[in-house]
């Protein structure tokens, strides 16, 4: 359940309906405009937060990249992965974002590379103000290349903007090539879609072409990338897109 934007309390159906939501079963009528108003007063606090995050990441040349994905399509492994090959060329800060424990920004210390990590608790996705905090307490050097690496959910982490510079939802071929239909703002938010373990590729039913197309339909300006992290396919490519931003 997150208690910051709401996602995961009741939604009810404004119809008088009963539906059933956690396994519970709700009957009840209130107002819609209430829990609109205030998703938008989150919402515009959150945009104004994130608009001083993007000011101070363009006076410090920093690339902030805003990494989203469901749990577990591989975002610490590239990142540990694009730090090992980077790292000596490029100063590389790393904001880790996870419901509970400092898993990932060991995992990232281990490969190099300074980290932050943030516990959500309940929240399900990074916002604008604990990026800021976070970047109080970790001096990002100018130039550098600081990578957010969001609470693993396709949901809402898309509805809020954290400052940075692109965004790059990852999927794996492990999840289904119809998560673009799905989950569609993810994709018509972000700049660059990594489609990764393609090593898994013979093993599972997912199409790249009809997974592209998907996206493709919601966000003609998406870029792509096939990566395995673990094999190391398409890193450079990656790596490319990286030092073209
Ligand atoms: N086969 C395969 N497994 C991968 C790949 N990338 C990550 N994994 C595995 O997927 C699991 C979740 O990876 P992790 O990086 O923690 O995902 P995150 O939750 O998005 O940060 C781990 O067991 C990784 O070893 C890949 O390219 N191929
Ligand atoms: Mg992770």
């Amino acid at each position: 359940m997150c208690e910051t934007c709401g996602c995961g309390t009741e939604t009810h159906d404004h119809d008088g309906h009963t539906h059933t939501h956690h396994g519970l079963t709700h009957t009840h009528d209130h107002p819609n405009k209430k829990v609109v108003n205030l998703n938008m007063d989150i919402l515009s606090e959150n945009n104004r937060l994130a608009e001083r995050n993007r000011g101070y990441f363009e006076g410090k040349k920093v690339l902030a990249l805003n990494l989203v994905s469901s749990p577990g399509s591989g975002k610490t492994t590239i990142l540990e992965k694009t730090i090992g090959k980077m790292i000596a060329t490029r100063k590389i800060f790393v904001v880790e974002g996870d419901q509970q424990t400092a898993r990932d920004a060991d995992r990232i210390e281990k490969s190099g590379a300074p980290a932050i990590q943030i516990n959500t608790g309940s929240g399900c996705h990074l916002d604008a103000k604990m990026v800021h905090q976070a970047l109080l307490k970790m001096e990002v050097e100018n130039n550098a290349i600081l990578f957010i690496e969001n609470v693993g959910n396709l949901v809402c982490p898309a509805m809020f903007d954290l400052g940075e510079s692109k965004r790059v939802v990852v999927i794996s071929v492990t999840e289904g090539d119809d998560k673009p239909l799905k989950y569609p703002y993810m994709f018509q938010t972000s700049n660059l879609c990594i489609i990764n373990k393609t090593d898994l590729l013979p093993y599972v039913d997912f199409n790249v072409e009809t997974a592209m197309g998907y996206a493709r339909q919601l966000n003609p300006n998406l870029e792509f990338i096939l990566l395995s992290a673990t094999t190391g396919d398409g890193m450079d490519a990656w790596i490319n897109w990286l030092k073209r931003q």
